[in-house]
């Protein structure tokens, strides 16, 4: 009966920290349920935690049914047998889990191996067609190293980097490449850039390449732009030309010029023009989405109601004129001759 009792409950301590150790998707951040939901299937995930919750309840079932038959058993031998019998069928139990496990394995190595993003603080959002040089952009802007190729779909998945603007943190998020088709056609790749975009209260820093090196033409990038419009709605958002060194805007034909221009005035967009090569224009960009997000956050704040309550206990005073007379510093002659002195000291 030890041997039976003892074995069930090694299965009932392993299996329940399973269960209980992976993360609930009900209970995490949305952004992160939806990535999990892109990467590894919601569907699949609950299914296998369910079936090794199952096999937990049926090994515990074996256990104390076979206690009890044990207790009645008229022999060794057959308790022996009895013994047999009920390892036997805990085993057969487990081993019908092999498939669930191997997934839950799979999955825990790679969520151990995402990128630690958090959803609630300042972030930048880089996202484009492929191949227009937004990893280029991260590497230049923060310590973090993402693979640049000259192919598309070199960044396969999330990547965070850290940047300081005005003493404080911010947190710069490169995609991978989207490109301008319907939803139900993007892949996992693409579906991971779009859940960021639709979770994360960010600034996006959208990235055009007019120099059409990325081998996509500028209209079908515009296109993507006015696609995903929806994902920007309550967010700022800055249109970046890169690649000004292979293409400068002066040389832009008048295709590009116009397309450039009805992204200015029709949508009210802001488009900077930088270069991630030469590094021109870029700490502009840069500074800009940072003021941006947090001019953003400010005005956010303010339409909150608590905001009135704070309010109604602060005034600021403004100190005005009184009249047009001059008030100059005042300074004591005996300073003002210890200052010359050591002036004349530091001079010679
Ligand atoms: N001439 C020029 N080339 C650039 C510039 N920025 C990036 N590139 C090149 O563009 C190519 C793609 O750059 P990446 O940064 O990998 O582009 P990406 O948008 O991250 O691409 P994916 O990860 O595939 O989506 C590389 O060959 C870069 O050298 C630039 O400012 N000027
Ligand atoms: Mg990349």
């Amino acid at each position: 009966m030890r041997k039976v009792k003892f074995t069930q409950q090694n299965f009932h301590d392993k299996l329940s920290k399973i269960v209980s150790d992976f993360p609930k998707l009900e209970d995490i951040h949305p952004f992160y349920a939806d990535l999990m939901n892109v990467l590894y299937d919601r569907d699949h995930y609950k299914l296998s935690l369910g079936q090794i919750n199952q096999a937990l309840h049926l090994i515990d079932k074996v256990s104390r049914d076979y206690v009890r038959l044990l207790k009645y058993a008229d022999s060794l031998f057959r308790c022996k047998r009895l013994k047999k019998a009920a390892l036997g069928r805990m085993a057969t139990i487990m081993r019908r889990q092999a498939q669930s496990l191997l997934y839950l394995e799979q999955v825990r190595q790679h969520l151990s191996r995402l990128p630690s993003i958090d959803p609630n603080t300042r972030t930048l959002l880089l996202c484009g067609y492929p191949n227009v040089g937004k990893s280029s952009f991260i590497t230049c802007v923060t310590r973090a190293d993402v693979e640049v190729q000259p192919f598309a779909f070199t960044t396969k998945s999330l990547y965070v980097g850290h940047t300081d603007y005005e003493y404080m943190k911010w947190q710069v998020i490169d995609t991978p490449g989207i490109l301008d088709h319907p939803l139900e056609e993007r892949n996992t790749i693409e579906m991971q850039a779009v859940t960021a975009l639709a979770h994360l209260r960010a600034c996006v820093l959208f990235v055009l390449d007019p120099s059409e090196q990325c081998g996509n033409s500028l209209e079908s990038q515009i296109s993507l732009l006015k696609s995903l419009k929806p994902l920007f709605a309550n967010k700022p958002l800055l249109v970046l030309c890169n690649k000004i060194d292979a293409l400068p805007p002066s040389d832009y034909d008048e295709e590009k010029k116009k397309l450039i221009e009805e992204l200015q005035s029709e949508s009210n967009l802001e488009v900077l023009f930088m270069s991630t090569a030469t590094q021109e224009g870029f700490f502009d960009v840069r500074n800009k989405a940072c003021s941006m997000l947090r001019a953003s956050k400010v005005e956010a704040k303010l339409k909150n109601r608590k905001v009135e309550g704070i309010l109604n206990r602060l005034h600021v005073a403004y100190p005005e004129p009184r009249d047009g007379k001059e008030r100059l510093p005042c300074i004591p002659d005996s300073v003002k001759n210890k200052m010359d002195v050591s002036k004349k000291n530091r001079l010679s």
